[in-house]
């Protein structure tokens, strides 16, 4: 039978749950130094003075740097040049200007952690204060420049010339929307150690792909990559937020040079919610208008996304927000706009979706605003605008090639496990007798896209498959995971090509001195496109065993077959005369035969994942206090490889998403001070806040790879925070409350009540 579709427990957990995972920062080396940051405590400043004398004569400490000690280049746009101008590029440490609360100003190393501290505090920095650019409204206006060089707040754009035409159109409405920040928060915060064998740059990193760091490290050190070796050990989450190094990740290497000694940093939790990149962070102005009898004719979004104090991979993110600014619907005219701009906060980044959760959240809440405005029931202006099943592709109005989608269906499905018509009931009897407690039921409905990227031919990933003379195989992959369960996935995918049981199969990744080549494990890409890869090498080494064991077994190859289910050799119809792995793998060792297959992968475009979600809330009318009741998960990724992992990541999708519409927020004051620094001010989601989920598994496989398999690490959250938000708001519509920008605190909920009762 085959272990596929099965809900095989992860390979990777009895560790975790016993002994604990090995992260950078349990690397042990010896003797190493300490690193730690002295940052700017100004959202824009000129520095004036940078005085380090005191610190340096303090005991323990190695090295104090300022960006005119270090004489390396500036960070690497993620995707090479031409992202932006050049004018807006971040160096290593603040050049002559600060532009966050959180900067990295200068550097102290020391013998210990306590040293660098408190050496750290001795770092004195006068600052003369500019104007703090805080809101995207007050960066467009380009009254005060961040780089004045640039002559404008906009690094990037995407005027796309599309306008909704809402001519013909009943009812046509507008809504500012605001998709806040919010922070990745992984358990484990930024980290990095270096140290320098002879010439060659040794850097343990906790990224989402190590060549990915690879390649930043020789950008700055201007080494050629076998200069440089990068090891990701053990990741305690990433979020999108450690797809790309940042300048003190990049910066420790330098530092090891410096002292002579090995160097190591770790972030504090403030330093993590105050200078690791933040996710979302737009705002969104929406038009959408139809017919009175539910046909909506256009949809239009403008879209202003913050950048931060200077861009990161979040300025180009309305990329992804313009692919799937159509959703699932069939939208006769749509128009989309775009603007990039950096302010005086936090960098963006990618956070788990990124720039596809926008799009859902938008279209989601316009869909139920339309629905509100004619009076007819959400689901039912949902199933009059979808585009019909199909199964060969679809081409949106922003040239999105969806390759199969059936969004009725998940919408079906959803409808019948929350038992929709009884909720509608139970809703109109709590508004019936006054009840304090209201209900509100929130739908939503997403495709998202995932495997983006790598130009036409689409995006590569590496694999390779050994046996070892004991029987057992060892696999290389270039996906880098960092608590997806790959270990596990992978296993499978061999143990079905090979019948090599899977607890003899070990997967190796994120070593560049082990694995030849490895890109992003981010996009939801990982399964589609490295999975396709280590299965189709496990395949061929199943092919080339065969042959070896057509030889012990004095036979023609093409008489032989494996039988899966005992991983035997033997002759087509005579089971009983048969060889194992173990025997091949031995005989292969004697005469010095390496029986291996490596693939390279890559699928023609990316595949879009859909699904339906409906979130159940009760709100308390007295309170404003939102609880999320239930929530039903329909989330299509093609072809499961481990419904049991699928799960896991849904319901890790699922609390983060609820958790953007209901608590998580990343603030600052006017004069751009951050106001959620840590995870007392920072309201991360748990499990007291949320249901147990209800998932109802659909299965739509993609025609891309042989897997049919799609994405879903990302699905979760795209789906939720539109259901979530939705839900709210319809609790409350009776009441004449009409749109609650995200998050639906108490304090907001409370607030909306009031202002809808003195209408
Ligand atoms: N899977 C499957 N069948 C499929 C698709 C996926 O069985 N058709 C299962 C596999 O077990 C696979 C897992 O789901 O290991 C995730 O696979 P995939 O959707 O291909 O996503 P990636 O492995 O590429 O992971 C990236 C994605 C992203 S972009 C973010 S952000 C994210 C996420 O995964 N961050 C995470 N999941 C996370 N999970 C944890 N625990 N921590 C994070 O930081």
């Amino acid at each position: 039978m085959s272990l596929l579709g099965n809900r095989v427990l992860r390979t990777e957990d009895p560790k975790f749950l016993t002994t604990g995972g090995d992260y950078v920062g349990d690397v042990v080396l010896a003797g190493a130094a300490v690193a730690v940051f002295v940052r700017s405590t100004m959202a824009h400043a000129h520095i004036t003075s940078i005085e380090t004398a005191d610190a340096l004569a303090m005991p323990g400490v190695l090295a104090v740097l300022t960006f005119d000690d270090l004489g390396l280049p500036d960070m690497p746009p993620p995707f090479g040049p031409g992202m932006w101008p050049e004018a807006f590029s971040r160096p290593l440490l603040a050049r002559g200007t600060v532009r966050f609360v959180g900067e990295p100003v200068a550097v102290v190393v020391a013998d210990d952690i306590y040293a660098a501290a408190d050496a750290a505090e001795a770092v004195i920095v006068d600052y003369q204060p500019l104007p703090a650019v805080v809101t995207l409204e007050h960066a467009l206006t380009d009254e005060v420049l961040l780089f004045p060089e640039a002559g404008t707040n906009k690094p990037s754009g995407i005027p796309t010339g599309m306008v909704a035409d809402t001519s013909g159109c009943d009812v046509v409405i507008h809504q500012r929307m605001v998709n806040q920040r919010v922070a990745a928060a992984p358990i484990e915060p930024r980290t990095s150690a270096a140290y320098w064998d002879g010439d060659r740059l040794v850097h343990y990193a906790s990224s989402q792909g190590s060549h990915i760091v690879l390649g930043a490290l020789a950008q700055i050190y201007k080494l050629t990559p076998d200069k440089i070796r990068v090891i990701t050990p053990d990741v305690g989450g990433g979020f999108g937020a450690k797809g790309v190094p940042s300048p003190e990740e990049v910066l420790v290497g330098e530092l090891a040079r410096r002292v002579g000694r090995p160097v190591r940093w770790s972030e504090s939790r403030t330093e993590n919610m105050t200078a690791m990149v933040h996710g979302r962070g737009q705002v969104q102005q929406v038009t959408i208008g139809g017919t009175r009898d539910g046909k909506v004719l256009a949809f239009g979004l403008e879209v202003l996304q913050e950048a931060g104090a200077y861009p990161a991979l979040g300025t180009i993110l309305p990329g992804g927000t313009f692919l799937m600014h159509c959703g699932v619907y069939e939208f006769p005219s749509t128009g989309f706009d775009s603007k990039s701009l950096v302010t005086n906060t936090t960098p963006v980044g990618a956070f788990r979706g990124a720039g596809r959760p926008e799009a859902a959240a938008a279209i989601e809440r316009a869909i139920d605003l339309f629905a509100t405005e004619i009076g007819m029931d959400p689901i039912e202006v949902r199933h009059r605008n979808f585009i019909a099943p199909f199964m060969n592709g679809h081409t949106t109005r922003s040239g999105a090639k969806y390759d199969c989608g059936r969004f009725g269906d998940a919408l079906d499905l959803a409808v019948e496990q929350a038992g929709y018509a009884a909720l509608r009931a139970e809703q109109a009897a709590r508004r019936a007798t006054s009840d304090r407690k209201v209900l509100g039921i929130g739908i939503s409905c997403y495709v998202e896209v995932t495997a983006m990227g790598g130009g036409a031919g689409g995006i590569t990933e590496s694999g390779s498959v050994e046996l070892q003379a004991d029987g057992t195989i060892i696999a290389k992959t270039g996906s880098t995971p960092y608590g997806q369960g790959h270990e596990t996935t992978w296993a499978m995918l061999i143990s079905d090509a090979t019948g090599v049981p899977m607890d003899q199969i070990r997967v190796l990744h994120g070593d560049t001195d082990v694995i030849p080549s490895s890109g992003l494990t981010g996009g939801s890409r990982s399964v589609q496109i490295a999975g396709s890869a280590i299965s189709d090498a496990a395949t061929r080494l199943a092919s080339n065993a065969r042959a070896a064991a057509a030889e012990l077994l004095e036979a023609a190859a093409g008489d032989v077959v494996l039988d899966i289910a005992t991983g035997q050799f033997h002759v087509q119809g005579t089971p009983a005369k048969a060889v194992s792995w173990g025997a091949v793998a031995a005989s292969a060792a004697e005469t010095g035969t390496l029986l291996f297959a490596d693939n390279e992968f890559s699928q023609p475009g990316p595949s879009f994942p859909f699904g339906a979600h409906i979130a159940v809330v009760e709100v308390d009318l007295d309170t404003g206090l939102v609880t999320l009741v239930r929530h039903i998960a329909v989330d299509d990724c093609g072809t499961m490889i481990n419904p049991l992992l699928v799960e896991g990541q849904v319901h890790g999708g699922l609390a983060q998403g609820a958790a953007q519409a209901l608590l998580e927020e990343v603030r600052y004051d006017v004069d751009g001070n951050p106001q959620t620094a840590n995870f007392a001010d920072y309201a991360v989601i748990s499990a007291t806040e949320l249901p147990n989920f209800e998932r109802v598994e659909m299965e739509t496989p993609s025609p891309l790879n042989p897997l049919g398999a799609k994405g879903i690490g990302e699905s979760g959250t795209i789906g939720a925070t539109p259901a979530v938000h939705n839900a709210v708001i319809d609790a409350l519509a009776h009441l004449g409350v009409r749109h609650i920008d995200m998050p639906c605190t108490p304090e907001k909920v409370w607030r909306a009540l009031g202002e809808a009762a003195a209408r």
